[in-house]
């Protein structure tokens, strides 16, 4: 909200994808600028030069080859806007990769707040506090609507959609604190709907984790749900019926029913919970039952980031006898 070189005309970008977005923009600007000068200067040339009762020539055009002329331009203003697809659509297209090492913060959007939880489990609600010169992956879903997480600064935009999950990340290489919008209407108090990210020095942040209530962390969260929704009434080593066991399979690629492979990631353990007939796993009948409208948005994140943390902690299978 404040910052070096800030006026009403330009918010400096608080990240590298975004200073490269204000380069492409700028870019952008200059060409659009220079052809309009250029077209603006021959029309009122020869709209000069040419008019009613001017002597100028009007006999044939000099034969100076016109057709390469033609090709010439033709060519060029292609490959011009093949470069600015290209140079667009990387950038663009950068977003979409987050580093390896990226935290992940999920957000939880609905009529009409923003909430975002910590990898360790502290919440906040129209606000989220980051590390400055760390990775950021945002992990997002909506509880009604469709809305859009947009920080200006960031020149940051994604939409939250209801029953998917989308992605962004950032890299915030200054602190301070950067306004957040929603940037679809989503209803009556859709402006209202708004909050701060606060961009914290590495060491501040560690103190501001501490001083949060400790709750239990999505992980620990997701377990309980695993017990008290009856999943490992199935899915534990221990049980009767004939279920794949949960553990390790994040990130590995499992055998389905209909011959194909699949990548256990967010979108499909989210499948299986809720559409667990459209996937089904190689060698076990389909016998699960949905759970679309039994768990909510934010038990889902629970529960897909305790399978995930299930395959270092080790622990599915000893989690129905407790
Ligand atoms: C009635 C027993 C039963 C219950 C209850 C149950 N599941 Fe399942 N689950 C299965 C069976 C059987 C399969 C394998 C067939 C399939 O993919 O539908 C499966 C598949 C899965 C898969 C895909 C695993 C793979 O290897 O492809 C996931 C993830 C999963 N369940 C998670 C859950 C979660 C989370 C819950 C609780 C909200 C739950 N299940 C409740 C029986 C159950
Ligand atoms: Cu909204």
């Amino acid at each position: 909200m404040s910052g070096a070189g800030e006026s009403i005309f330009w918010l400096p970008a608080a990240t590298a994808q975004g200073r490269g977005v204000d380069v492409l923009f700028l870019a952008l600007l200059a060409l659009s600028g220079i052809i309009f000068l250029v077209v603006l200067v021959l029309l009122v040339t020869f709209a000069t030069r040419y008019r009613h009762g001017s002597n100028a020539p009007r006999g044939e055009l000099p034969s100076l080859a016109r057709r390469e002329f033609e090709i010439g331009w033709t060519a060029a203003t292609f490959f011009l806007f093949v470069f600015l697809f290209w140079w667009a659509g990387s950038s663009e297209l950068a977003g979409y990769s987050p580093p390896q090492e990226a935290m992940e913060i999920h957000v939880t959007a609905k009529q009409w707040m923003f909430k975002t939880q910590h990898p360790s489990g502290p919440r906040e609600i129209d606000a989220l506090h980051v590390p400055v010169d760390t990775p950021v992956r945002l992990v997002m879903t909506s509880e009604d609507v469709i809305h859009s997480f947009w920080v200006p600064a960031f020149r940051l935009k994604r939409d939250i959609i209801p029953g998917r999950l989308t992605q962004i990340w950032f890299q915030a290489d200054r602190t301070g604190s950067f306004h957040l919008f929603c940037a679809e209407l989503c209803g009556t108090d859709h402006s209202e709907m708004t909050g701060t990210v606060t961009v914290m020095s590495q060491g501040d942040y560690a103190e501001w984790i501490r001083a949060q209530p400790q709750g239990d962390d999505l992980g620990e969260e997701g377990r309980k749900l695993f017990v008290s929704l009856g999943c490992a009434g199935c899915h534990a080593g221990s049980a009767a019926v004939k279920a794949p066991g949960l553990d390790g399979i994040w990130g590995r690629e499992v055998p389905l029913a209909n011959g194909s492979r699949v990548m256990v990631d967010e979108r499909y353990v989210r499948d299986s919970i809720l559409q667990p007939r459209r996937e089904v796993a190689a060698g076990f009948e389909p016998i699960m039952p949905s759970f679309a409208g039994v768990v909510s948005e934010d038990e889902l994140t629970r529960l897909v980031s305790y399978i995930r943390l299930a395959g270092t902690s080790n622990d599915i299978g000893g989690t129905a006898s407790q």
